[in-house]
């Protein structure tokens, strides 16, 4: 059995409740959570001053998700998560200096993220050193002292990594990505490899840009949006806003998923007096409640009734100008879809023939479709394939580079796809060495680096001695978490750059570091002035953020600032670039993104237009495709599903409404009906039946993995819930310790989380449940 010794629960799941979920989401519920907490957390000055200036054209960028803004703003232009966000980080309150010496780094380990969170602002530079189980205060200056020495002892440069979370502005992640490949490796893992990644490569292999083919406009255009995998009402809210706008101007919206989420049931617009108190908008018209990773088989089976339906009425149902000018491998698709069989199908999805139909029926009537999907479709085995399935149903009949049409991969954090774009990436293309080098006439590293999960496993083995993390909480955030947090410990040296306390600051390394950085939300000085950032959304927008509250404290850095200042420690004059130039101004970083970043070109004059510019995109603005080919290419892939042997479920680990991925602003799952809570699992009814349990019971849950490792999550308290039959889920990061390191998606490497083999055996209640 598996020793892992999974973190103490909050007491409070002592007094967890379940209720019934939610059919509607936002609505009076959402401003009644919004503006309390604001004011409890921030106080009415912080909550008045930040509030205004989010997602405003002169304010700053939200730091939760990466939907975009529409063209057009609104006095309060943000969601229910996004003022959770604000007031998390906009948070006065200041971790004492007394808290360190009170607080051992195995005490911390024994922490929930929840308490972490709450201890407040990280406000000074702090060091652990070797053999010693505290941090202590230490002057930014040592602190650079001490990772350069670090840095500088490696044998090779590629015994270092460098982490990347998505909320870096691309300023800081241009300047990172520099120093990186200065120093010499590629080892820029990011959260990008447990996010999106499948979706980058599916969509750069078959139409060359791995990003969302549509623009904010485009949904209001849209004849049909198929939402596949995502839970906007819960993770992109005001992505609703914009569906709800759809509908009115006539879109039709199915929602594919293997359970109800409120927020694709029914919405009700906060926005609009009409949205706070009367019944909503009904989404979706239609929602299929598929098994987890049956999406591959049910894109083929729409695709061939596409096909079919081609086949008894020639010419009139394909795109075929469109295919023919711009598509290749149509004949080799036709041959193997003509293959397909229904009852693999069925098996695949638990949906019924007509239900397919349907689905079907409704994209052949539809000029314009827009796909959407999120990490119900990148965290499963055949991620990849099933990416690739939606872009040949997309191109058989053109529903790419037109308006109101296109894939539409909704990225997570609210600057990961700005991230990439500027260059964190450990498999940069060699068109942007050259540009790198170019530029700063020095010669980056050819060679691949480490993505997370590699990472762990060279930390694991001893091959990577320093991890360096630009915000995140990569202990947490990765899978397998008994390996993860071995593995960092077993580095000579970890260094986190962070706003607030996580687990990433208690498995460290023999020496640790934690250094305290700014948010969106503070007001960046350096020596040429008050400093703005620039970020990307999910469609490609680009936009300029500046806050307006003062620093939490005058020992706080900004991310720029921390990496100049590292650079000039570790680098000293080994290259050419003006470290210290980049600190005092922005400007100068940005004219260096202008030359080095893909459509980039005259990057400071386009972000200080209003709004800022939309990245171009050669499939959305022209139907170019930089494949190998100069086209886009409709691939072949062979139909897998995950056999579940009798008495196993297969589990999907997801959000709830009060997290944000590792950062929990409560214990609460308000749409799913649960209070004070999460060591709970959602079973089917029917299933529970079947396999001899009820509903409240408490369950060890047994991962079966192929490498005969026994791990569990114990005592979890079982919700009956209508998710798809034999599919169960449970929250992420708790999950993340059934899901094997070397579980991943086939290409992308991206952790399989959401398609995990389970069994489940009685177990005793815990000692806190008898408080129910
Ligand atoms: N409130 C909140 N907002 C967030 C975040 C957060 O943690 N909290 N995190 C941010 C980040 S980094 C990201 S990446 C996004 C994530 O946004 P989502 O991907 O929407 O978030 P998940 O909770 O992982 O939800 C996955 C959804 O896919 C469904 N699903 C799971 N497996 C399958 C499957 O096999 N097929 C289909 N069709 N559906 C499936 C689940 O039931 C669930 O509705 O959200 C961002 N926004
Ligand atoms: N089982 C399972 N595992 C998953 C997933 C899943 O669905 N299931 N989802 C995956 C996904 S999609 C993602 S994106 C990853 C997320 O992985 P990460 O991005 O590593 O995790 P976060 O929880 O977003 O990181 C939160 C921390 O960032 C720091 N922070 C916040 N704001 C700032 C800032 O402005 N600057 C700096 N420097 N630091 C800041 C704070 O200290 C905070 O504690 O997790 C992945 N893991
Ligand atoms: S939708 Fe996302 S980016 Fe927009 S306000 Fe809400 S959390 Fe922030
Ligand atoms: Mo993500």
């Amino acid at each position: 059995m598996n020793s892992y010794k999974p973190p103490v629960r909050d007491e409070t799941d002592a007094h967890l409740s379940v209720g019934p979920p939610k059919r509607s989401a936002a609505g009076l519920p959402s401003l009644i959570e919004t503006i309390p907490l604001a004011l409890t957390e921030m106080g009415p000055e912080r909550a008045v001053k930040t509030l205004t200036a989010m997602n405003q054209k002169d304010g700053f960028d939200c730091m939760s998700c990466a939907w975009p803004d529409p063209p057009e703003r609104k006095m309060a232009e943000f969601c229910e998560n996004g003022a959770k966000a604000v007031s998390w980080e906009a948070d006065p309150l200041k971790i004492p200096a007394t808290f360190w010496e009170q607080n051992s780094v195995s005490s911390l380990r024994e922490r929930s993220e929840y308490w972490l969170g709450q201890q407040g602002r990280l406000v000074e530079p702090l060091y652990k050193p070797a053999g010693k189980d505290h941090y202590q205060p230490v002057s930014w200056d040592n602190a650079f002292g001490i990772i350069a020495r670090e840095l500088g002892a490696l044998e090779s440069a590629n015994e270092a990594t460098f982490y990347t979370s998505g909320r870096t502005s691309n300023e800081a992640a241009f300047e990172y990505q520099l120093f990186a490949r200065a120093f010499g490796t590629n080892n820029l893992p990011d959260c990008s490899n447990m996010c999106h990644e499948s979706t980058g490569l599916a969509m750069g292999e078959t139409i060359g840009v791995g990003k969302s083919a549509v623009s904010y406009p485009d949904f209001a255009k849209s004849d049909l949006i198929i939402i596949m995998g995502q839970n906007p009402g819960t993770c992109h809210p005001r992505m609703l806003t914009a569906l709800e706008e759809a509908k009115r101007a006539g879109a039709s919206i199915v929602a594919i998923n293997p359970l109800p989420e409120a927020g694709l049931i029914n919405f009700k617009n906060p926005q609009r007096p009409r949205g706070l108190i009367g019944k909503g908008t009904d989404l979706a018209d239609q929602f299929l409640q598929i098994r987890l990773a049956g999406d591959m088989a049910l894109m083929q089976a729409v695709s061939k009734r596409v096909l079919d339906a081609e086949a008894a009425a020639p010419g009139a149902v394909l795109d075929h100008a469109f295919l023919e000018e711009h598509c290749e491998g149509l004949e080799e698709l036709k041959a193997h879809l003509a293959q397909l069989d229904e009852r693999d199908v069925q098996a695949a999805t638990g949906l019924r023939t007509a239900e397919i139909d349907e689905l079907a029926a409704r994209y052949l009537k539809a000029d314009k479709v827009i796909i959407t999907w999120a990490m119900g479709l990148t965290q499963h085995k055949k991620a990849v394939p099933t990416i690739k399935e939606i872009i040949n149903l997309l191109l058989l009949r053109g529903n790419i580079g037109k308006p109101g049409a296109g894939p539409s991969p909704i990225r997570g954090h609210s600057n990961v796809q700005g991230d990439r774009t500027m260059g964190i990436w450990e498999k940069m293309p060699p068109a942007f060495l050259d540009a790198l080098q170019r530029e700063f006439g020095f010669d980056p590293p050819r060679e691949p680096g480490l993505d997370v999960v590699d990472s762990i496993r060279a930390m694991r083995d001893g091959k990577v001695k320093v991890l360096f993390a630009l915000g995140g909480n990569l202990v947490t955030a990765v899978s397998d978490s008994a390996v993860a947090e071995a593995a960092i410990r077993n580095t000579r040296l970890s260094v986190q750059v962070s706003t607030k306390l996580n687990r990433s600051h208690a498995f460290v390394g023999e020496q640790a570091m934690i250094l305290p950085t700014m948010g969106r939300t503070e007001i960046d000085r350096q020596d040429s002035g008050p400093q703005f950032v620039t970020v990307e959304d999910t469609v490609c927008a680009v936009h300029a953020s500046a806050g307006r509250l003062e620093p939490i404290s005058d020992k706080v850095l900004s991310e720029v600032a921390i990496i100049s200042r590292l650079a000039r420690a570790v680098l000293g004059d080994k290259v050419p670039v003006d470290w210290a130039g980049f600190e005092a101004d922005y400007d100068t970083i940005r004219n260096h993104i202008g030359h080095v970043c893909n459509g980039c070109e005259d990057y400071n004059n386009k972000v200080r237009q209003s709004g800022g510019f939309v990245l171009p995109h050669p499939p959305r603005d022209s139907r170019t495709f930089p494949t190998a080919t100069g086209k886009a290419i409709l691939t072949v892939n062979d139909l897998e599903t995950i056999q579940v042997p009798p008495g196993r479920l297969l589990l999907q680990s997801m959000r709830s409404q009060d997290q944000f991925n590792t950062t929990m602003y409560s214990l609460n799952d308000r749409y799913r009906g649960v209070k004070k809570g999460r060591h709970v699992l959602f079973v089917n009814p029917a299933d529970l039946d079947e396999l001899g349990f009820a509903e409240g019971d408490f369950v060890d849950i047994h991962g079966e993995a192929a490498d005969g490792v026994d791990r569990v999550l114990k005592q979890f308290r079982v919700i009956g819930y209508p998710t798809a039959i034999g599919c169960v889920a449970a929250y992420f990061p708790e999950a993340n310790i059934l899901v094997p390191l070397d579980s991943t998606a086939e290409g992308s490497n991206t952790p399989a989380s959401k398609s995990v083999i389970v069994r489940l055996e009685h177990a005793t209640a815990p000692a806190y449940a008898g408080a129910r």
